[in-house]
């Protein structure tokens, strides 16, 4: 079953239409940015909520950034494997990817790295999540469910996951 943060943190209704924006230093192609916009998408089909790619990193709702070790916010990342990722929840907006891992994007499908390989899109999908509230799931089906294997691809919204969405809005 869905859960929450503490306090059931939300977006305010007044604030729906997102902006997200990439770290400009991470330097990130087009094909990867269409990445996280998929991830997007799948939260946006099933809410009243819209994702808007901008710019503007300094003023975007959700920043989105890849990092290594120590990057300044009190949780480091760990290097390969471990820690993937971490978001932080409304409305900070902050999405942080361990640049150590060895990120599955479309370009790799196929590849023989996909035995150590993390699936970007599908890391995006369950720290979107956590970007608008929602907390781990019990359900193993569930995008919120604190596990994935190696390699695998998990980018479908479970029933769990979107009855939990449509409790925050
Ligand atoms: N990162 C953890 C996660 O996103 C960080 C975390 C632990 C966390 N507890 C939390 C974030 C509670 C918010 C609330 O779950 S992770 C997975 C999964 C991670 C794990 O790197 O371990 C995914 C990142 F679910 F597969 F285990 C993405 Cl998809
Ligand atoms: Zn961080
Ligand atoms: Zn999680």
């Amino acid at each position: 079953h869905y859960s929450f943060f503490p306090h059931r943190p939300t977006w305010p209704s007044s604030n729906f239409n997102l902006t997200y924006a990439f770290l400009p230093e991470n330097q990130l192609t087009d094909s990867v940015k269409a990445i996280f916009s998929r991830a997007f998408n799948r939260w946006s089909a099933v809410t009243p909520l819209t994702f808007t790619e901008t710019e503007f990193f300094y003023s975007a709702d959700m920043k989105i950034g890849f990092f290594s070790g120590d990057h300044g916010d009190g949780e480091p990342f760990d290097g390969v494997l471990g820690t993937l990722a971490h978001a932080f929840s409304p409305p900070n907006g902050r999405f942080h990817l361990d640049e150590a891992e060895n990120w599955l994007t479309d370009e790799d499908v196929g590849t023989s790295a996909v035995k150590l390989a993390v699936d970007l899109e599908s890391v995006a999908v369950h720290e979107i999540g956590h970007l608008l509230g929602l907390g781990h799931s019990s359900v193993k089906e569930a995008i919120m469910f604190p596990t994935i294997s190696s390699g695998t691809k998990k980018v479908e919204l479970a029933s769990d996951d979107i009855d939990g969405i449509h409790e925050l809005y």
